[in-house]
């Protein structure tokens, strides 16, 4: 019953972290396989999910290839009603739809201008005539949600839906460069910043410590714009006051240190993912906070 989601880099591929958002906050079972983009790497990755040419791209638990994300969205929507991947009642349903639909195919000068970048904000960005237009769209439709819709939560329709999953990138590119937007849109970017599968994501992504060319932008590099992150250390040799690597039950090889205390895990991704954001780890902040 596990699906199967090919994704490029963590740091740099929105649609990959679309995907991905889908099944980790959905908690569905998903085989991840990652390629660096433009790589033969990638190629061969995809290559395994034909036709796709872009990730993300997925293959169901009966080996069926699903690529495009809205298209794995409705996929996964069919498949799992029970998980209310769309909000439930029909005017909820209809307008996270229309906004969602409204993210996929459009704010093309938001995106040329300001790629999603989940290394550090940066400062001095000036947003042209046509980017400006599209942060006041997308300030009214996440306005227009959070109002109609949103109730007490932080999300747009109440409950984390799939249309949350499609702004989360949009929220992060607002975050990193400083573009303007009124405080509803400001408070559910900190709310996406502050998620812990986002937070997850971007760990991950840090782990790969890899600079994708083209896609940093040429301007002065300021500290990442979410919740601040405890500063541990990769240290070579343990003991460690953990025996079990918190994510897999397995024999500890790999270690970090943390204020003053020492932490093991089975392989050097998840002892990297763990210093990336030690608190983004429920597993880790069990025994963290032992
Ligand atoms: N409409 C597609 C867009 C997918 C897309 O543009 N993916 C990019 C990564 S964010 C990609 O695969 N780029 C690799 C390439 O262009 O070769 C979707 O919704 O999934």
């Amino acid at each position: 019953m596990t699906y199967e989601l090919a994704i490029g880099d963590r740091t740099y591929s929105s649609w990959s972290l679309r995907g991905w958002l889908l099944f980790s906050t959905f908690d569905l079972p998903v085989r991840v396989r990652t390629a660096r983009m433009y790589s033969q790497e990638f190629n061969d990755l995809l290559a395994d999910f034909a036709p796709a040419r872009l990730v993300p791209a997925m293959k169901t638990p009966a080996g069926d290839v699903v690529y495009d994300t809205l298209a794995m969205t409705e996929t996964l929507a069919d498949a799992h009603p029970d998980k209310a991947i769309w909000p439930k009642g029909p005017a909820a349903r209809g307008f996270a739809r229309s906004i969602t639909a409204e993210m996929h195919s459009g704010f093309g000068a938001l995106r040329d201008a300001c790629t999603m970048n989940l290394r550090c904000g940066f400062t001095g960005f000036q947003p042209s005539d046509a980017v400006l237009a599209d942060i006041a769209r997308v300030d009214l439709l996440w306005t227009l949600a959070r109002a109609r819709f949103g109730g007490d939560g932080p999300w747009l329709f109440g409950d984390w839906s799939a249309a949350d999953v499609f702004y989360a990138p949009v929220a992060s590119r607002i975050a990193t460069f400083g573009l303007p937007v009124g405080a509803v849109a400001q408070d559910y970017v900190t709310a996406h910043l502050a998620n812990p599968a986002f937070r997850q994501w971007r760990a991950m992504g840090l782990a790969e410590d890899y600079i994708q060319p083209g896609y940093d932008p040429e301007l002065p590099e300021i500290p990442w714009p979410g919740p601040p992150v405890l500063a541990g250390q990769a240290i070579s040799q343990g003991p460690s006051e953990n025996a079990a690597c918190p994510y897999s039950g397995r024999p500890v090889t790999d270690f970090l240190t943390l204020e003053g205390r020492v932490f093991g895990f089975c392989n050097p991704f998840c002892r990297d993912k763990t210093l990336a954001d030690p608190m983004a780890w429920p597993a880790f902040v069990k025994i963290y906070e032992k």
